[in-house]
């Protein structure tokens, strides 16, 4: 199969896969957006759908007809470069235009692609801009299966969405991998595709560190709870601190007591909490403060990255404690798609691995995902490093 067919599978592949996640749904489901992280799943298959649009037809196609023209103002979502749009916090105001015409809109576009890319003369900046609308489209459908879960797990029924995207149990013992201190290469080599913000190996030195095999458990978790790890400031970033005071947190999210037990929302429903579980839904502040509870710390980014070959990985993304600041030699595309990655290097941090929310084969060891230090909804978990 020559590359543009590939290309074309995946393209397809990913386009379903997308439909697929939201096959559980609702009509009504589609629409609301109960908090700013969260967008409507509408929104996020209409968006996936206008940046092929915008970035692949629009440019290149002087066959394409634009679907609908007020789309580029109601599914941009941060792109300066191309133009004004509907702000993030009133997604959910959106009821128009219905579901069923983004399904329309998505089966124009794929389609509209599939011809575009039957055109024999389709340079290699073109393959390179559709390989990034299929990675952002994988990357918009694991932010569909957060927003679902925020969606469905802050009613008051706890809908059950269906068995995919659950967690399988942690091994009970934890074993430390040593690494030695050294210089190491961090970062893709760009053989295959890679985000702008994982480009540029570079050298980093290591001090020697212990790295561990597993995540951390609810069981383990519930004891840090138990000994009353929310109320000690010793063991919190004043950030941190703050916020579980203000937020009143006492608990991963999506979790609650009931007569001394703990439950949690899950997409299989309403739940006792499973103790060999790996721990989910925290805030860096919470992974952090368990680690200093435990005399331990997070891994640095780096450590994750020389260590991957030797961890299990890909249940939970991984809280590190490094800034998601740019690579030495960052570079940022010209236009609208250097709007994509860079503009976000300040007050994050770094996750590293993948969760059961991410499509296969998107992940890999010199990944880089990044949300702010007080993120919860996402997939995210705790490994321990020293
Ligand atoms: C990498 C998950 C932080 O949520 O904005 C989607 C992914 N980038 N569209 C985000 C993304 C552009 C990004 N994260
Ligand atoms: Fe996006």
């Amino acid at each position: 199969m020559n590359k543009i067919e590939a290309l074309k599978n995946l393209l397809l592949k990913t386009r379903k896969a997308t439909e697929e996640i939201c096959a559980p749904l609702e009509v009504e489901d589609y629409v609301p957006q109960p908090m700013e992280d969260v967008s409507p799943p509408k929104w996020h298959l209409a968006h996936s759908t206008w940046f092929f649009e915008q970035f692949v037809l629009v440019p290149n196609d002087p066959d394409y007809r634009i679907f609908s023209p007020d789309f580029a103002y109601l599914f941009n979502s941060y792109y300066n470069n191309a133009g004004d749009r509907v702000l993030r916090p009133n997604r959910g105001l959106m009821s128009r235009p219905p579901v069923r015409e983004v399904i329309a809109y998505r089966q124009y576009v794929t389609e509209a692609l599939l011809k575009f890319m039957d055109k024999s003369d389709l340079s290699s900046e073109i393959l390179a801009v559709i390989t990034l609308g299929v990675n952002h489209e994988q990357q918009h459908q694991e932010l569909l299966v957060y927003d679902i879960k925020y969606i469905l797990g802050n009613q008051p029924t706890f809908p059950i969405y269906g068995d995919s995207f659950s967690l399988q149990k942690e091994k009970m013992e934890r074993t430390f991998i040593q690494f030695k201190e050294g210089i190491y290469a961090i970062g893709a080599s760009e053989d295959d595709f890679c985000f702008d913000n994982e480009c540029g190996q570079h050298k980093v030195f290591l001090h020697d560190f212990q790295i561990a095999d597993t995540l951390v458990t609810n069981g383990e978790y519930m004891e840090f709870m138990a000994a009353g790890g929310y109320g000690d400031f010793n063991l919190w970033l004043a950030e941190g601190w703050d916020y579980i005071l203000k937020e009143k947190i006492q608990a991963p999210f999506y979790w609650h007591q009931q007569d001394e037990k703990w439950f949690q929302y899950t997409f299989q429903g309403f739940r006792e909490v499973e103790k060999e579980l790996p721990v989910a839904h925290l805030s860096f502040y919470e992974a952090l403060a368990f680690a200093t509870w435990k005399g331990m710390r997070l891994p640095t980014e780096f450590e994750w990255e020389v260590a991957a070959d030797r961890l299990n990985w890909g249940q939970l993304w991984e809280w590190t404690y490094s800034a998601y600041h740019p690579y030495p030699g960052f570079k940022k595309a010209p236009g609208a798609l250097g709007e994509y990655n860079g503009k976000f290097m300040i007050n994050q941090n770094v996750l590293r691995g993948a969760s059961v929310a991410t499509p296969k084969g998107h992940s890999r060891k010199t990944y880089r995902n990044f949300f702010p230090a007080s993120s919860r909804w996402l997939f995210s978990g705790i490994r321990l490093a020293k």
